[in-house]
């Protein structure tokens, strides 16, 4: 059944249209989207899907293919920040974040479908935001911008949902365009789409989804968050951005006995830089040197950030002992899924040895696919 047959055996009448907006991988600058800093996402093939028509009672309607809830009824006059906790609290804030920034959304009935996969570090809470987002603007003719609906849909994320994150997934899933990776700097939304066709150039990436599941919305972001911002304090800065690389070293000094704070600062510093100059090699044609500057940015983030796991690193060291170009977890950390740089002839060898290092390991296996630089979000029917 079609997802607007679907809907239309729960709602009683054919959708208004079908929206689509996909899950993410991050090719490099992490945890830079809420120190002001520069990111390089693309998006997957994979999408959540949805199925909307406009209501004008208040009422608004969530159902969901992927979970067994049935049909969740909320009034649009009544949802506020915290009040659920479910999934369907993605949708919700999203509808309570166009209302609260004066847009005049009396009601929906939704269906959705995802192929994005939960809790694997791809972004799954964007593709669901902004596709009810892109929606509901369509629908209610709004005529908000991609940027600033990624904006209500991060708004909806911080406040509704309570998990206080960064720009970067919810801009990738509105922005992204098919066979390009995404520059964004988060500070003013500037965007520079680079061309990233791996397959022309006879390389792959992989994405490894260690099913080791992880959430934002704990403490452990939040913390990373908290010190970073504590660093710009100490430092006089508005933002981590602000500390030019060249200055680094300078900073770290100033920092003192700050132990941690340094350990994040300089994770932070140094990840902007890197950003940089996998746009410059890129630029250049010279792709597969960003393999090393993949590694150095997994070894930051596991010592200096210290937010891999045992899961992540054993992809990371297991690959490019099997002959990886480079390698490097993605997204939040704590679990979730690592990327892989790999020429296509050794896909399958390094695919092996990280199935087999699971394995022997004890490990749930891990799910493992070739990422496709693919299209934003957009209308299908
Ligand atoms: C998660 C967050 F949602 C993003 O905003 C970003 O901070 C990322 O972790 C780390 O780069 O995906």
């Amino acid at each position: 059944m079609s997802i607007a047959e679907k809907f239309e055996e729960l709602y009683g009448s054919a959708p208004e249209g079908v929206w689509a907006a996909p899950g993410r991988v991050n090719l490099i600058g992490e945890h830079t989207d809420y120190n002001d800093g520069f990111v390089m996402p693309f998006a997957l093939p994979h999408t959540t899907v949805a199925a909307v028509s406009r209501r004008t009672d208040g009422v608004l309607r969530l159902h969901s293919a992927d979970v067994e809830d049935g049909v969740v009824e909320l009034r649009v006059d009544e949802i506020a920040p915290r009040s659920d906790t479910g999934w369907t609290a993605y949708p919700a804030g999203v509808v309570w974040a166009l209302r609260e920034a004066g847009h005049a959304v009396t009601g929906a009935d939704i269906h959705l479908a995802s192929t994005v996969p939960t809790g694997a570090g791809l972004s799954s809470s964007a593709a669901l935001e902004v596709v009810t987002a892109l929606a509901l603007d369509e629908l209610y003719e709004l005529g908000i911008e991609r940027p600033q609906l990624a904006r209500l849909c991060q708004r909806a994320e911080n406040m509704y949902v309570g998990a206080p994150t960064g720009i970067m997934d919810q801009t990738a899933s509105a922005c992204c365009e098919d066979g390009h990776a995404l520059f964004l700097d988060t500070r003013d939304l500037a965007q520079q789409q680079i061309p990233f066709d791996l397959a022309a150039e006879g390389m792959r990436l992989l994405v490894v989804d260690t099913r080791v599941k992880h959430a934002h919305s704990d403490g452990e972001y939040g913390k990373r968050r908290a010190g970073c911002e504590k660093g710009a304090a100490l430092l006089g800065v508005t933002a981590l951005r602000d500390v030019a690389y060249d200055e680094l070293d300078a900073a770290l000094e100033r920092l003192g006995d700050e132990e941690e704070v340094r350990r994040l600062v300089r994770h932070i510093v140094t990840e902007n830089h890197r950003v940089e100059r996998v746009v410059s090699l890129l630029k250049a044609g010279d792709t597969r040197a960003i393999g090393p500057v993949l590694n150095e940015g997994h070894a930051s983030l596991r010592d200096d950030f210290r937010i891999s796991c045992a899961e992540l690193d054993l992809v990371v060291d297991t690959a490019l002992s099997a002959g990886a170009l480079g390698a490097r977890m993605t997204g939040g950390g704590f679990g979730g899924s690592a990327i892989v740089l790999v020429e296509a002839v050794d896909a399958e060898t390094v695919t092996k040895a990280v199935e087999e290092a699971f394995a022997a390991a004890g490990y749930t296996a891990p799910r493992v696919f070739t990422a496709i630089p693919s299209a934003g979000a957009r209308r299908l029917s």
